[in-house]
């Protein structure tokens, strides 16, 4: 006896009819359904995508995504501190042989002799600084694990001056009427070939260095000389080799990454 003749209820209609089929045709619509389930499920994101790719551009990439790197930049944001330090090693760890990626802005040739690096600053004449007037600064050497997005890192051995020193000394950067410092810090190459935007406080931070050195030794043209910039709570793109131009604005520079889809701070 059944609960439901036990109740007098009638059996609902659905029951009664599947009842009625056999195992193999239970099976058979039980797998008919999963693949429908399937196909539903694929067609909804593919909608979903459809979407996102037809929306207005941001910044080079789909709003949508935009959007989503915007989350995690606030995220980043608020645990970037300037006293948290990228761990340093003793200089026996520093690899001899450094990898070399990237040659983009270091295509074209380069008189070292006739390089000067371009400072720009609002309501001020351009500054053209010489190595040596760099090196009148108090040199800061740096051993510690260089990450690139890629996926390889290595410890490297990096001299050269601090960024914070350098915008001391020169006094760079400040706004006009308040004197307070722009939000942003904008480098390129010489040729504009590559060019990376970096918020002040990564700037600013201790660590942040304009390189000349390498190993102790002048900067090789793969890794950037003259001078290149040593950012250790950045990922490796934000490294820029060659500098030729540094400007200072509170719109965000142009940043070559971040324009073909990547966080725009990618810090670490
Ligand atoms: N001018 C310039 N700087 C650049 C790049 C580039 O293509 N051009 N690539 C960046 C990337 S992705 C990395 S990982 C580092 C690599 O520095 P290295 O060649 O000294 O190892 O440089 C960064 N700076
Ligand atoms: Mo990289």
């Amino acid at each position: 006896m059944t609960p439901e003749e036990n109740t007098g209820e009638r059996l609902p209609e659905r029951k009664t009819h599947r009842e009625e089929l056999t195992t193999d045709q239970q099976i058979r619509r039980r797998t008919l359904k999963a693949f429908a389930w399937f196909g539903l499920a694929a067609l909804v994101p593919a909608g979903i995508w459809k979407w996102i790719t037809t929306r207005p551009r941001a910044g080079g990439i789909p709003a949508p995504f935009r959007k989503a790197l915007q989350a995690n930049e606030a995220v980043a944001g608020s645990y970037f501190s300037p006293t948290h330090l990228a761990p340093t090693f003793p200089k026996e760890r520093a690899a001899r042989k450094v990898r070399v990626n990237g040659w983009d802005g270091l295509k074209t040739a380069l008189d070292p002799e006739a390089w000067r690096l371009q400072v720009e600053q609002p309501g001020k004449p351009a500054l053209q600084l010489t190595l040596d007037d760099l090196k009148t600064l108090p040199k800061q050497e740096i051993i510690f694990q260089f990450k690139c997005i890629e996926g390889w890192s290595q410890i490297q051995h990096w001299g050269g001056v601090r960024f914070a020193d350098f915008v001391e000394k020169y006094d760079l950067g400040r706004r006009p009427g308040s004197g307070e410092r722009f939000g942003y810090v904008g480098m390129k190459t010489p040729d504009g070939g590559y060019y990376v935007g970096i918020d002040m406080p990564s700037a600013l931070h201790p660590q942040t260095l304009l390189a000349y050195e390498m190993n102790g030794e002048p900067l090789t043209v793969p890794h950037g000389a003259p001078l290149r910039l040593i950012i250790p709570v950045k990922y490796g793109v934000k490294n820029l080799k060659r500098i030729g131009h540094i400007w200072f604005s509170d719109d965000r520079p142009r940043d070559f990454w971040a324009e073909r889809g990547y966080d725009y701070h990618v810090g670490l």
